[in-house]
């Protein structure tokens, strides 16, 4: 039986919605950070960053959430990561971007807006942070506009990937309106079991 260390509303939530897409069987452990009990000696023996998520599969450890992807994928639903070199490669480019490139800003404005009290909060950053999504979120928005998905026209960890960043887009509520080709991709992407099983765990 799989271990995931972490919650659903967290970066360790892509993990979650990548077991469901598997099928396998998992149990999750949450770590209460209040507790300090990411920095617990036990814990730091399963992910010495002392952060979430980490994953257990028999005697084998892993963290680092896109990683912790790419490995439930290649053991337990292949066909995720794409069918051929190209595939793969298209599945790792978009998987890396949303990460890299999309997130950092998401994240930055997240944290503004959803952890640092009204009072302290840094309008400049959140400010900046928003000047920079149109760029990317054009890219991802032409790049779906004579696709079904991002991938090989099928569900692939690319959109598991990239949709799970995409939608820090609202918990900051930033404007999608004009972003009409990613709307209906997310509206699809929703429309996946996994996704419906992932969201309810979230609540
Ligand atoms: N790059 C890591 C980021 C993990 C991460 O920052 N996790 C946060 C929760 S969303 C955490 O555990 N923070 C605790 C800490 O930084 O002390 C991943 O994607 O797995």
């Amino acid at each position: 039986m799989l271990t995931i260390y972490g919650s659903p509303q967290s970066s360790a939530g892509r993990c979650f919605w990548c077991l469901e897409e598997t099928g396998v069987e998992y149990r999750a452990k949450s770590i209460d950070f209040s507790a300090g009990e990411h920095k617990a000696v036990d814990f730091l023996k399963v992910n010495p960053n002392g952060k979430v998520p980490a994953l257990v599969d028999g005697d084998f450890t892993i963290w680092e959430s896109l990683a912790i992807n790419n490995y439930i994928a290649e053991a337990y639903k292949p066909e995720l990561l794409g069918n051929t070199v190209q595939e793969r490669g298209l599945v790792s480019q978009w998987s890396i971007w949303s990460v890299a490139d999309l997130q950092a800003p998401l994240i930055q404005a997240f944290i503004q807006l959803v952890f640092v009290p009204e009072p302290k909060r840094d309008a400049s950053i959140i400010e900046k942070s928003f000047e920079k999504l149109p760029p990317l979120l054009s890219t991802l928005n032409n790049s779906l506009a004579d696709k079904t998905y991002l991938v090989a026209e099928r569900f692939t960890l690319a959109d598991l990937n990239t949709s799970f960043v995409v939608a820090i887009c609202d918990a900051v509520k930033f404007d999608l309106a004009e972003c009409t080709h990613i709307q209906q991709w997310r509206e699809r992407i929703a429309e996946q079991d996994s996704a419906k099983r992932y969201m309810a765990l979230c609540k």
